[in-house]
C-alpha cells in the first residue's frame, strides 16, 4: 500500500483566513487541505493542524513509521523548537518546510529556522498556493 504524505501545520494556522490577511491572505485552512488533496490526486494525505508542540511531535513520530514524506509548516515553533527539529531528524523520507509568507523578508525573529537544518527543501512566500507546490514536489520526491 502507498504510504501517505503527511501535511502538518503548527500554531495559529487554524485561524488562517482571519489571521493577519495582509500577510497570510484570506485562504482558510480547510481550503489549504483541499488544495493538498486535489494536488495529491489519488495519493493518500494525512492533514493535521495543532497549536501544541507535543501533538506535532507525536504526528511526526507517527509519520516516521507510516509516512512517505512530510510537508510541515511549524509556524512560530519553526524558530524555537529543538524537539520538533530532533523529531524530524528521525524521519527517513523527504521533508519540505513550508511558510505562507517569506519569513526572510519579515522581522528578524522569523529569520532563523531550526527546521531548515533538517529539511530537504524550503518553500516560503508563495502564499497558500505554496502548499500545492510543496505537494507537487513531494509526489516526485516520493515516487516509487
Ligand atoms: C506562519 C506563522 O504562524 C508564523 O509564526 C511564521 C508562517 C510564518 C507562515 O508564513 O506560514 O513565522
Amino acid at each position: 500500500m502507498t504510504k501517505p504524505i503527511y501535511v502538518i501545520n503548527g500554531p495559529n494556522l487554524n485561524r488562517l483566513g482571519k489571521r493577519e490577511p495582509e500577510i497570510y491572505g484570506t485562504t482558510t485552512l480547510a481550503d489549504v487541505e483541499r488544495y493538498c488533496r486535489e494536488e495529491a490526486g489519488g495519493r493518500p494525505v494525512v492533514f493535521h493542524q495543532s497549536n501544541s508542540e507535543a501533538q506535532i511531535i507525536d504526528w511526526i513520530h507517527e509519520a516516521i513509521d507510516e509516512g512517505a514524506g512530510i510537508i510541515i509548516n511549524p509556524a512560530g515553533l519553526t524558530f524555537v523548537s529543538i524537539p520538533i527539529m530532533d523529531a524530524l531528524k528521525m524521519f527517513p523520507g523527504p521533508i519540505i518546510e513550508l511558510h505562507i509568507s517569506n519569513i526572510h523578508k519579515r522581522e528578524p525573529m522569523y529569520h532563523n529556522s531550526l527546521v531548515s537544518k533538517v529539511a530537504t527543501a524550503v518553500i516560503a512566500g508563495l502564499g497558500a498556493d505554496g502548499y500545492r507546490t510543496a505537494m507537487s514536489a513531494m509526489l516526485r520526491l516520493t515516487a516509487a
